[in-house]
């Protein structure tokens, strides 16, 4: 990392899982345990039981607006800060949707999966910025149209944002490290980007509390949890030219 001229960092559920934020495989608790993820997670669930859907997205938007940025977040933004300032180019690509890396300070970030925050009227498209509190009805309806409101996320079998992916490509491809952290590197494409990096020659690290599908491919699999793991990786770094 010292050496690099452009790191790429990709992160999952488990940065946010420091912040109280339960991760996505094990994002159903209480009231919601007995559904799956993945069923709710799609176009076909929101059709079937708009009214379901858009209650367990806005209880989970309500839940991470109450939680805050843990020590993983922040030293990604620092990183970005003192990496960038250096003239090392850093890009920060996130399949989280709980807007936790912006609000620990980075900017830019690749939002691959969308974000709870923003919501799509299905009648006229409008998109709304979602702060503060709890719709008061389910669906939500357009206050434009009256149209059936839906979280701004990817939902399984649905189409990543183009600007977004290409992005992501093209800074995985560019780069000559890439982190992949906290993420169970089982959902595509984001979970192809690492092997993205590693073909074009990158040096590839994992920052994860548990072995994952890529553990035994990257060059560095760094175990434990990324609100620890990333301070120190920091503090390795500052006796760097970088001045952390
Ligand atoms: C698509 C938003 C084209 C919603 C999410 C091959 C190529 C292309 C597509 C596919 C393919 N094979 C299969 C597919 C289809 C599918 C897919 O990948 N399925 C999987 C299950 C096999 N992909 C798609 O459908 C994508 N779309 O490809 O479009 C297309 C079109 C039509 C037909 C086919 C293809 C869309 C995928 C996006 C889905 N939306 N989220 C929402 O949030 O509700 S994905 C969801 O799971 C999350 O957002 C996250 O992105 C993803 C993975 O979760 P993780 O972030 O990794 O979290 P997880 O809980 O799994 O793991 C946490 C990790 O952290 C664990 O390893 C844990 O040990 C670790 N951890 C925990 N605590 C800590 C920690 N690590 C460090 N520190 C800690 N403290
Ligand atoms: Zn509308």
């Amino acid at each position: 990392m010292r050496d690099a001229h452009h790191v790429t960092v990709m992160t999952g559920a488990g940065v946010s899982a420091e912040s109280g934020i339960p991760t996505f495989r094990d994002a159903m608790e209480g009231l919601w345990a007995r559904f799956d993820p993945m069923q709710l997670a799609t176009p076909e669930a929101f059709a079937a039981n708009p009214e379901l859907v858009t209650r367990w997205y806005d209880h989970r938007r309500m839940m991470c607006a109450a939680c805050d940025p843990n020590p993983a977040h922040e030293t990604l933004t620092h990183m970005q800060r003192v990496f960038t300032s250096s003239g090392c180019r850093f890009t920060l690509i996130t399949q989280n949707v709980d807007r936790l890396h912006q609000r620990a300070g980075s900017d830019p970030v690749i939002e691959l999966h969308g974000s709870l925050f923003m919501w799509r009227c299905t009648g006229c498209g409008r998109s709304t910025e979602q702060t503060g509190v709890a719709f008061e009805t389910y669906p939500p309806t357009c206050e434009a149209c009256g149209g059936c409101l839906r979280p701004g996320v990817v939902w399984f079998h649905e189409m990543l944002p183009e600007e977004a992916i290409g992005a992501a490509q093209q800074a995985a491809g560019a780069c000559d490290v890439f982190l992949s952290i906290g993420t169970s590197s089982m959902v595509y494409p984001a979970a192809g980007l690492v092997g993205a990096a590693h073909t074009r020659g990158a040096r590839t690290a994992e920052i994860n509390r548990d072995e994952t599908p890529i553990s035994g491919s990257v060059d560095w699999h760094l175990r434990g949890a990324a609100g620890r793991i990333l301070p120190a990786l920091a503090e390795s770094l500052s006796d760097s030219p970088k001045d952390f």
